[in-house]
């Protein structure tokens, strides 16, 4: 581990370094070289001031679990910014400081915020080094442990440095836990200012300042603040798409492979589709993993969209995680990686809710206190993390570092609600596509959020993660298509739709391959559909049964179009549209009258024509 300080060339980056250390007065300065042996060394730190367990090596090699302080375990969508010059342009949904004022508060917050700690530059990239997609950020950052699981979720070091030479662009991204040292005070395990916390986007500067929180999203700042929040801006102004997406790939049994990018709100098991595993009956068909969470979408010169994922590992919910729902992730985080508020045993193994049916015994709960069966206190912290490298994953594609990324052929959104939505409807065109991912949501499945059961509306999936007003983002879908000479076609997902018991009416998992294929087909134009009033349907007999028993009627019931409920939920879309009204794209209005008119239509009209070609 060597300090290349003195080799750096690129003025603007080594002033900004000065000025950091200089307004946080840290201890030192490391700049991270990105090597296996400054991971190592780091590790090792961890476990010597006690943030880090070494796990079992034999049953988990080179892998370490640490415990948050309980005050900061998620994201707080309650103190992150988006502090651009103009109100208007962070829009209704984002919470907005004028960004001079936020400076100006921001500066005496940092000010001597890293007393006593080691100040850390990672240089990172976002997506495959060398890619015309990718791009730069330079996060600094006082804790550890985000140097080390910015080691597995992004690529950095050295090479970055290089690439950058003496004035390529960057992303600057300061972060400190806001707790500083006085000499001799001993160092809390899980550093954090459980009072103050900010999460703050400038988008016309291309920075990002967090403070107070050292968890995943508010601290690992190239996924959502980057990736995401900030990416999103540098995507409305030059013409590209940054979204909250996982990509896969569908090789058929010809070996013919598609590509498509998908987006779920929280709690849909996005990890668990972008790793599918087809049910054993459908011989020959293939997932292949590009991303589980992000996508950066240009459209290339063939026409066609083509797709990077930009991070290099998973920071994926563990709980629920497990053989049967997703191998493929059990795989990937089995070495080498980093678990976060899961249980630990006494001799040296991991466990979280749904990882088996059997609580091991002799296990320490994420607050570091003996488990108690009779308490009804989970052993995992329900958004306990696993951090792992991409590369691990048995399903990743040949592909996934391709410079020029991967062919994009459809897109899906999915929520998870129990009634309403069918399992699969392809939309009639691309503003319509772009309408149904406006008004997609899901239900509530933890009181953390309200009212259990509640359809929150998360368009695109994007609601938190929107660097600029919701409505221009709409309006930035709607002119990207006006522009794509092979747009992809756009579906709408539902994995959970519920009979009256309340029993799901779909197995899930990898049967949703069925549902995949027949996206697939009709994305290559090989098969005909049924106009619905809200879309395109498969017919029974197109989607394949092979191995599982799913009859006709069980069909009609998951696929039902009820059309009362579908003038609730178009009612409720005007709720979510009143929000964002001032910027809202007058396609908007006409698509939703035209959607509440073919409802008018009876049911013995539906069903009416195959579409031909
Ligand atoms: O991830 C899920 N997917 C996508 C998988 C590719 N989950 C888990 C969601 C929580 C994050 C699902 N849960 C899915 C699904 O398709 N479907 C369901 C609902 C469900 C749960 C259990 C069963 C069936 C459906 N059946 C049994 O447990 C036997
Ligand atoms: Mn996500």
């Amino acid at each position: 581990m060597k300090d290349y300080q003195s080799g750096i060339r690129h003025e603007d980056l080594l002033k900004y370094v000065r000025e950091m250390e200089a307004l946080c007065t840290p201890q030192q300065v490391h700049w991270c070289d990105g090597s296996s042996e400054e991971y190592r060394m780091i590790c090792e730190d961890l476990v010597q001031k006690g943030t880090f367990i070494r796990l079992d090596p034999e049953k988990w090699p080179n892998c370490f679990a640490s415990f948050s302080d309980p005050s900061d375990v998620a994201r707080v969508e309650d103190k992150t910014y988006i502090c651009s010059r103009r109100k208007e342009d962070a829009g209704p949904t984002n919470n907005w400081v004028d960004p001079k004022e936020m400076k100006a508060h921001l500066k005496e917050i940092f000010r001597g915020s890293m007393k006593g700690r080691t100040m850390y530059v990672i240089p990172f990239c976002m997506g495959p080094i060398g890619s015309p997609l990718s791009k730069i950020g330079v996060q600094i950052t006082d804790s550890e442990y985000v140097v080390v699981n910015m080691h597995i979720m992004t690529r950095m070091g050295t090479a970055i440095i290089d690439l950058m030479g003496t004035d390529g662009e960057y992303i600057k991204c300061l972060h400190s836990v806001g707790a500083p040292l006085e000499p001799g005070q001993p160092d809390s395990k899980w550093p954090c200012n459980p009072q103050v916390k900010y999460i703050v986007h400038y988008p016309e500067d291309r920075a990002i300042a967090s403070y107070g929180s050292g968890y995943g999203g508010n601290a690992l700042l190239g996924k959502k603040c980057f990736a995401l929040r900030i990416a999103s801006v540098m995507a409305e102004e030059e013409g590209w798409l940054a979204e909250h997406m996982l990509i896969l790939g569908v090789e058929d049994p010809k070996g013919e492979k598609t590509y498509v990018g998908a987006a779920f709100p929280s709690a849909c098991g996005k990890t668990n589709f972008a790793m599918l595993i087809p049910p054993k009956e459908m011989d020959g068909w293939k997932v292949t993993t590009i991303g589980d969470d992000i996508a950066w979408i240009k459209p290339g010169k063939d026409g066609k969209l083509h797709a990077i994922n930009p991070e290099y590992g998973y920071f994926g919910v563990a709980p629920g995680t497990n053989m049967k729902t997703n191998p493929n992730a059990m795989k990937a985080l089995s070495r080498n990686a980093i678990f976060t508020n899961v249980g630990v045993t006494d001799d040296g193994d991991i466990w979280w809710e749904g990882m088996s049916k059997e609580v091991p015994a002799n296990i320490t709960n994420w607050q570091g206190l003996r488990h108690d069966p009779t308490s009804g206190k989970p052993v995992a912290h329900p958004n306990a993390r696993f951090t792992a490298p991409a590369s691990q994953c048995p399903s990743i594609d040949p592909q996934w570092e391709k410079p020029e990324g991967v062919p994009i052929s459809a897109f899906i959104f999915g929520g998870r609600r129990s009634t309403t939505i069918p399992l699969v409807y392809e939309a009639f065109n691309w503003n319509y596509g772009v309408y149904m991912a406006s008004t997609m949501g899901s239900e509530t499945t933890a009181a953390a959020f309200g009212e259990i059961g509640k359809v929150r509306r998360d368009p695109f999936a994007m609601l938190p993660f929107c660097g600029y007003h919701m409505a221009d983002y709409f309006n930035h879908w709607l002119q990207f298509g006006r522009n794509l000479t092979r747009a992809p076609r756009i579906f709408g997902v539902n994995w959970f739709r519920k009979d009256e018991q309340g029993n799901f009416l779909w197995p899930g998992f990898g049967d949703n391959m069925r549902v995949l294929k027949w996206i697939i087909e009709r994305s290559r134009g090989k098969v005909t559909a049924i106009e619905s009033p809200i879309g395109w349907m498969p017919k029974y007999e197109d989607i394949d049964w092979t191995g599982l028993n799913f009859p006709r009627d069980a069909y009609d019931r998951i696929m039902e179009v009820d059309r009362e409920a579908w003038k609730t939920e178009i009612m409720a879309h005007e709720e979510l549209f009143a929000r964002m009204y001032d910027k809202l794209p007058k396609e908007y209005f006409f698509m939703r009258e035209l959607l509440l008119s073919s409802l008018w239509r009876s049911p013995e009209h539906w069903y009416l024509e195959p579409e031909t070609h």
